[in-house]
C-alpha cells in the first residue's frame, strides 16, 4: 500500500477522569478528579494514531461533532482536515461553563483545540507509516531532551469529602511546607527551574514563599503566576521585590493593557497564557511591547505546527517562548516534548502537572524524567501507545465522577462557602 493511500477508518473519543490533587489557585481549588479526552484514529493499514486533549463537556461535543469529518481522510491531509474542522466549528458554539484558568472550557477556541488532538493524531500515525518520530516531521529535533519546571501549588493535605486516600505530598500553605514540597519534587524529578502557583494568598505571604524558595534554591530560576488576581497597583507595588527574584514574572494583573502598563514598572520579563491566546491579541501586544515571554499550548493554539509557527513569530517580534500546562498524561506530556524538542527558540524550561498526577494511560506506566528532563523520542510517531485497560478503568471513572466540567470555585466553596472568587482579589 503506498503511504496516499491509507485511510483514516474510524475516529474514536474517550472521556476519561484521573485522581488530581487538592492544588490551589486564583478561582478556587482543583476537584478530586481532572478531565480529559483521548482520541483514536484507526486506518486502514490497521494503525492507530493517538492523542489527549480537554474533556470538558464542551470540548466533548466539539469533538463528537468534528469526529467523522476525518474519516476517509489520509493521515497526510492535515490542511483537509483543518478546512473541514473550521467549516464545522463556529466559535463560541457549544454552551458550558467559561472557566478563565481551564482552557478545556474556552469555546471561542474550539476549533483549534480539536485541530490540534486530531493533528497530533494524525502526526501520530505519519510518523508510524514513514517510520520516524514527530519531531522530525516539525523539522528535527534541535535537543535530545526537553527541560520542565518544577510546578509548585499551595495545597491542602486532602480533599474536601475524602474521596480517596490522602496524596503523599501533604499540605502546602506556608513558605516552609512551600519549600519542603519543592525539595521533593526536585529531588524525585530532578528539576532546574521552579515555578510557584500563586494568586492563593496575600501578595506578602507569596513573595515569603518566593523568598523562602530563593534561600533554598540559590541556583534555580524561580517563577511566579498570580493569575491575574493581583491588581495592577498591586502588581506594580510588589515589582521592585520581585524584581531581585525571579526569571519572569508570568500574568500577575489582568488585560493586555494593564500587563502594558505594569511592564513600564518592572525589569522582570512579563509572561503570558492569558493575555496573548489568539493572533489577534499577539498583534495588539506587539503594539503595546507588554509581554516578552509567550507561554505557548499546542492544546488551544492549534496543535504542534501552530505552535512552531508562533515560536517563529516571537522571534521575529523579539519575544521569549516556554509551554503552559493543565493536568494532563503522558500522551499530552510527549507531544508537548516533540513540540518542544523542535523549536529552537523555546529557551525556558516548559510548565508541567505531571507530578501532580499518579495514574496513566499509556503503556508503561508514567513517563520518567532525568535531571528535570524528558528524553525526546527517536522511535517512529509519538513514542507512546495507549494501554486499553487503563483507558476503561479511566473511562469508568469519569462516568463515576459525576464531573462534567472543571469548576475549582464551586469545589472551593466546600472549604470555605463565603469564597468570593472575585479576581483581582489581591
Ligand atoms: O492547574 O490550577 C491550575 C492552573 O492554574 C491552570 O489552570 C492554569 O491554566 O497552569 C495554568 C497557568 O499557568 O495559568
Ligand atoms: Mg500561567
Amino acid at each position: 500500500m503506498r503511504n496516499n493511500d491509507i485511510r483514516i477508518t474510524h475516529a474514536r473519543v474517550t472521556p476519561i477522569a484521573f485522581r488530581d490533587a487538592p492544588l490551589l489557585n486564583a478561582s478556587g481549588i482543583h476537584e478530586p478528579w481532572a478531565l480529559r479526552s483521548i482520541i483514536e484514529l484507526e486506518t486502514s493499514d490497521g494503525r492507530l494514531g493517538i492523542a489527549e486533549t480537554y474533556g470538558d463537556a464542551p470540548m466533548l461535543v466539539a469533538l463528537e461533532q468534528a469526529r467523522p469529518l476525518v474519516t476517509g481522510l489520509s493521515p497526510f491531509d492535515l490542511n483537509a482536515m483543518e478546512q473541514r474542522v473550521r467549516a464545522s466549528i463556529k466559535p463560541g458554539q457549544g454552551g458550558g461553563v467559561q472557566f478563565e484558568l481551564a482552557p478545556g472550557s474556552h469555546t471561542a477556541k474550539n476549533a483549534e483545540k480539536v485541530i490540534s488532538a486530531l493533528e497530533v493524531a494524525m502526526l501520530d500515525l505519519q510518523g508510524q507509516v514513514l517510520g520516524l518520530p514527530i519531531c522530525d516531521l516539525l523539522g528535527g529535533a534541535v535537543r535530545d531532551a526537553v527541560p520542565y519546571s518544577a510546578y509548585l501549588f499551595y495545597k491542602y493535605a486532602e480533599h474536601a469529602e475524602k474521596p480517596y486516600a490522602p496524596d503523599a505530598w501533604g499540605e502546602a500553605v506556608t513558605p516552609e511546607q512551600l519549600v519542603k514540597q519543592a525539595q521533593a519534587m526536585v529531588s524525585q524529578y530532578g528539576f532546574k527551574s521552579i515555578k510557584l502557583k500563586g494568586g492563593v494568598f496575600t501578595p506578602a505571604e507569596e513573595i515569603a514563599g518566593i523568598k523562602a524558595l530563593r534561600k533554598a534554591f540559590p541556583d534555580h530560576p524561580l517563577r511566579l503566576d498570580p493569575n491575574a488576581n493581583w491588581s495592577l497597583q498591586t502588581s506594580i507595588d510588589a515589582a521592585p521585590e520581585l524584581d531581585e527574584l525571579l526569571e519572569y514574572y508570568e500574568d500577575p494583573t489582568p488585560g493586555l493593557e494593564g500587563m502594558a502598563q505594569l511592564a513600564a514598572h518592572c525589569r522582570s520579563p512579563l509572561a503570558t497564557n492569558m493575555v496573548v491566546t489568539t493572533m489577534d491579541e499577539f498583534r495588539r501586544n506587539a503594539s503595546l511591547k507588554a509581554v516578552k515571554i509567550l507561554l505557548s499550548d499546542h492544546h488551544y493554539w492549534g496543535g504542534l505546527r501552530a505552535t512552531a509557527s508562533l515560536a517563529r513569530m516571537c522571534e521575529v517580534f523579539g519575544m521569549g517562548m516556554s509551554m503552559h500546562s493543565n493536568s494532563h498524561l503522558g500522551i499530552s506530556l510527549m507531544a508537548m516534548t516533540h513540540a518542544a524538542a523542535a523549536i529552537p527558540n523555546l529557551t525556558y524550561a516548559c510548565d508541567t502537572h505531571y507530578p501532580w498526577q499518579e495514574e496513566e494511560v499509556i503503556k508503561g506506566g508514567r513517563i520518567q524524567f532525568d535531571q528535570g528532563t524528558v528524553k525526546v523520542p527517536t522511535v517512529p510517531g509519538l513514542g507512546v501507545t495507549l494501554d486499553p485497560a487503563r483507558l476503561a478503568v479511566l473511562h469508568q471513572q469519569y462516568l463515576d465522577c459525576g464531573i462534567r466540567n472543571r469548576n475549582d470555585l464551586a469545589q472551593m466553596r466546600k472549604y470555605q462557602p463565603d469564597f468570593s472568587g472575585v479576581s483581582p482579589r489581591f
